[in-house]
């Protein structure tokens, strides 16, 4: 779609992965709406139809050009997109990453070679509070410019939509900063941005030699920055890292029900490195999605599955690639999780402690190769279960009459390839809201 040509079709697709019928759970993680090419014949690839930046058809390529004409769109006023028969899939969403930080942290990547663990590196004043202070140094414009490298990056390996954490600032001043910046990044575009408040990211520098530091921090999280985020409307919800040493289920549990009487959804990191109680707290209080679960215990997979059985799914969103960073000797269970009925997402968790690797196709790999998913059961993760994971199953994560039109054209003749591939950037087009908005240079 450009201002002139409203229309946009894709056409000679091998496949079409339509992710079509809402978040996907036990059998049906795999179930990808797949529509294939039956011959070599242009009529029988499968084809998509976008107009004005929603999908309008998704079938065989005359009826989808009959659908186009039906709307009265002239041909002079499509862009077609010939797919070369490689793979359409929706945009990829990432749905946990930590996108604004000042500095980089890969000192301590020794540190831990020689044994000093991630938690211990955070309560020695290093780790995220290294990361604090680099971030409340760094101007404005050297925070967008890292914003605008890293989402180029994104968007170039297929993200059209990404969830953005603050957690960077723990401070009224510096946390509403982080989320205004998302706020300018996001009218740039092309990549979506879904804003995320984690000032309950560690107990910020000036509370930490407090008697009941976690305490205090927390009640000024929610008597302070929570307030103000609410009412400026700056982020859709809010984050907490509930973690041993962090902080407890019970501090999270009191910020994350103020937040949603302040109407904004909720997330957690949860059982990261320890069982926290983490996804049972994300049952409890009917949270969007509960992220990482590398160390989830028995009771929590039965609170996630009691939740979706119950019809308020809580989406499990995996980031192996941390795991794989820290070197954490277990992988969360995602192939318990799917047999228990829990919907699972996954995401990069992009940040520069755990996970330095934007890459989404990677994070696919890790999923096949450490999470033991099927590359079915990846996509329909980083498509319409992340959507999920954000609230916006409604209208993103799948390519169907009415959604929006964001959309990746891949090389590979199979969805089976993405995953296999590893490390490689496989995009050919990626399309955002009807438009083409990066295209392979040498295409
Ligand atoms: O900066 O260490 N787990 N937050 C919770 C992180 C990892 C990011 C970091
Ligand atoms: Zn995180």
């Amino acid at each position: 779609m450009t201002a002139d040509r409203p229309g946009l079709l894709v056409h000679n697709a091998s496949e079409v992965a339509t992710l079509a019928g809402g978040l996907r759970r036990a059998a049906a993680q795999a179930d990808i709406g797949l529509l294939m090419a039956e011959s070599g014949g242009l009529a029988d690839a499968p084809a998509v139809a976008a107009y004005q930046g929603r999908i309008v058809a998704v079938g065989r390529l005359p009826d989808v050009e009959a659908r186009l004409t039906g709307l009265g769109v002239a041909d002079g006023a499509i862009e077609r997109i010939d797919a070369r028969r490689g793979t359409v899939t929706p945009g990829l969403i990432d749905p946990h990453t930590h996108l604004l930080f000042g500095g980089t942290r890969h000192a301590e990547v020794e540190l831990r070679q020689r044994g000093h663990t991630y938690l211990e590196i955070l309560a020695a004043g290093g780790g995220i509070l290294q990361t604090v202070r680099m971030t409340r140094d760094a101007s404005d414009e050297a925070l967008l410019d890292h914003g605008r490298r890293w989402l180029a990056e994104m968007l170039s390996h297929g993200v059209t939509t990404a969830e953005v954490k603050s957690g960077y600032g723990l401070d009224m001043d510096s946390e509403l900063r982080l989320l205004a910046l998302y706020g300018r990044l996001a009218q740039e575009g092309p990549v979506e941005l879904v804003p995320t408040f984690l000032g309950a990211h560690a107990i910020a520098p000036e509370y930490r030699d407090r008697p009941d530091a976690a305490r205090q921090y927390i009640d000024s999280v929610i008597s302070e920055q929570l307030p103000a985020v609410a009412e400026q409307g700056i982020a859709r919800s809010c984050d907490v890292f509930c973690e041993r040493g962090v902080f407890s289920a019970d501090d999270s549990r009191r910020l994350l029900n103020r937040a949603a009487e302040l109407g904004l959804a909720t997330r957690l990191h949860a059982d990261e490195i320890a069982p926290s109680g983490g996804a049972e707290l994300a049952a409890e209080v009917g949270a969007l999605s509960a992220d990482h679960l590398g160390a989830i215990s028995d009771q929590g997979i039965a609170a996630l599955a009691a939740a979706a059985e119950r019809g308020r799914p809580v989406v499990a969103t995996l980031l192996p690639m941390t795991s794989f960073y820290l070197e954490e000797p277990g992988y969360a269970p995602a192939r318990r999780m799917i047999e228990a009925g829990i919907p699972v997402a996954l995401g990069t968790d992009f940040n520069p402690g755990t996970s330095p690797a934007p890459n989404t196709q990677l994070a696919m790999s890790f999923a096949i190769h450490r999470l033991r998913l099927s590359a079915a059961e990846a996509l329909a993760a980083l498509t319409i279960n992340a959507a999920a994971a954000l609230g916006m199953a409604g209208s993103h994560g799948s390519l169907e009459p009415g959604k929006h039109a964001d959309l990746v054209v891949w090389q590979p003749d199979s969805h089976a390839l993405l995953p296999y591939w590893l490390g490689a950037n496989l995009v050919q087009t990626v399309v955002k809201r009807g438009r083409v908005v990066f295209q392979l240079p040498s295409i």
